[in-house]
């Protein structure tokens, strides 16, 4: 095994952390908005084959990445299962509600989903032939909490007050909400390795605003019934969980879940996350984004630290959360440099 994102998701401990960024396809790179333009407008980007695979290519081309990610979106499985969706430019994604058990009825069944998501898996296909041998494909979907988070009030939401709500005050409709989400991440994800995928990533963006028992039943207990179900559909498949701002339910995660790789936010220490975490499994991430649009000097020290700290155990360097489009791309040069030029001991 060569990919060096395999190794370290493997378990091993490389001299220097492989890299990738989460939202590497994206604003901040002039190709990306040309190609946006193109498209047309970002659905159109995510269902056009041809067009999305180009812009997954992207920062495999001008950085070297050691990953590439599949460029879709968290929200186009809701859009599969019956949900409206539209982006409104400038202010971000809008869906049609569920407020109660009537918001459930219109949706599809878990098996229903794949003829509207056949061009993300086209994709995936075009990726496996064109990205260089060295470079490790990524698949993902959002966890099932974060994608109901949206589902619930239609857009995106500081505190995910109406997802909370629902689930205090009609626990049955949320609960049903959460098992469709479950299934069907279950099916979308397994099509994405038959189609090449060779890691896949659950994104549970909102998973910090779980407290208690509700993380572990609906952050966890998620996650372990997908990764559970891909591992024995798809042996050996290297799974990243990504439970962000997570805290101290870090802890444990990736084991309780089966996950090979832990993603962590940019809130919790490097040195704190080394100790506890990094003998469960790989880690991945903690670089604050916002590293990407000062850049100089705090950026080199930055990513110093983090190499540093996670140098005893396998490490994927990445952002603690995605890249933003006032982002300058010579900063992610400079991180890339860094990363490969930080000194071994
Ligand atoms: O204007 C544009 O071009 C759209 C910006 C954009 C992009 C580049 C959106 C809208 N989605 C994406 C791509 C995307 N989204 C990827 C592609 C691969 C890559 O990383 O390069 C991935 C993995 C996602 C995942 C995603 N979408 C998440 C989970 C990760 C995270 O950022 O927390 C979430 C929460 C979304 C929803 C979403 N899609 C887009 C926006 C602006 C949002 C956030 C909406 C909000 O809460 O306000």
């Amino acid at each position: 095994m060569t990919k060096t994102l395999l190794r370290a998701l493997a378990g091993e401990t490389l001299p220097n952390p492989p890299i990738w960024m989460m939202r590497q396809a994206g604003r901040y790179l002039p190709e990306y908005r040309a190609t946006r333009a193109e498209a047309g407008d970002f659905l159109s980007l995510c269902y056009n084959p041809d067009l999305a695979a180009e812009v997954t290519l992207q920062p495999i081309r001008r950085y070297g990445f050691d990953a590439a990610i599949l460029f879709a979106d968290i929200l186009l499985l809701p859009q599969a299962l019956g949900a409206d969706l539209w982006f409104v430019t400038g202010e971000g994604p809008r869906l049609s509600t569920i407020t109660g058990p009537e918001g459930m009825r219109g949706l599809k069944g878990k098996d229903d989903i794949h003829d509207h998501l056949a061009p993300v898996y086209e994709t995936v296909r075009i990726l496996t032939r064109e990205l260089p041998s060295e470079t490790t494909l990524i698949g993902f979907a959002g966890a099932p909490w974060t994608v109901a988070t949206y589902m619930i009030a239609g857009r995106g939401t500081p505190d995910q007050g109406p997802a909370h709500a629902l689930r205090e005050g009609d626990n049955a409709t949320f609960e049903t909400l959460i098992d469709l989400l479950t299934e069907s991440t279950i099916e979308y994800l397994s099509m994405q390795v038959e189609a090449g995928a060779e890691v896949v990533k659950l994104f549970d963006s909102w998973a910090g605003s779980l407290k208690g028992d509700a993380f572990a039943k609906y952050a966890l207990a998620p996650a372990k019934r997908i990764i559970s179900e891909l591992k024995a559909r798809h042996p050996g498949l290297p799974i990243i969980a990504f439970p962000r701002e997570a805290g101290d339910n870090y802890i444990g995660f990736a084991k309780a879940v089966g996950a090979d790789c832990l993603a962590i936010d940019n809130s919790v220490s490097a040195t704190w996350a080394a100790e506890n975490l990094q003998s469960d499994s790989c880690i991945q991430g903690n670089l604050a984004p916002g590293h990407m649009v000062t850049g100089g000097q705090a950026l080199i020290d930055e990513t110093r630290r983090i190499v540093e700290a996670f140098r005893g155990g396998p490490h994927i360097f990445n952002l603690g959360h995605g890249i933003t489009p006032d982002a300058d791309p010579e900063n992610v040069q400079l991180m890339i440099d860094t990363v490969r030029e930080t000194p071994k001991r």
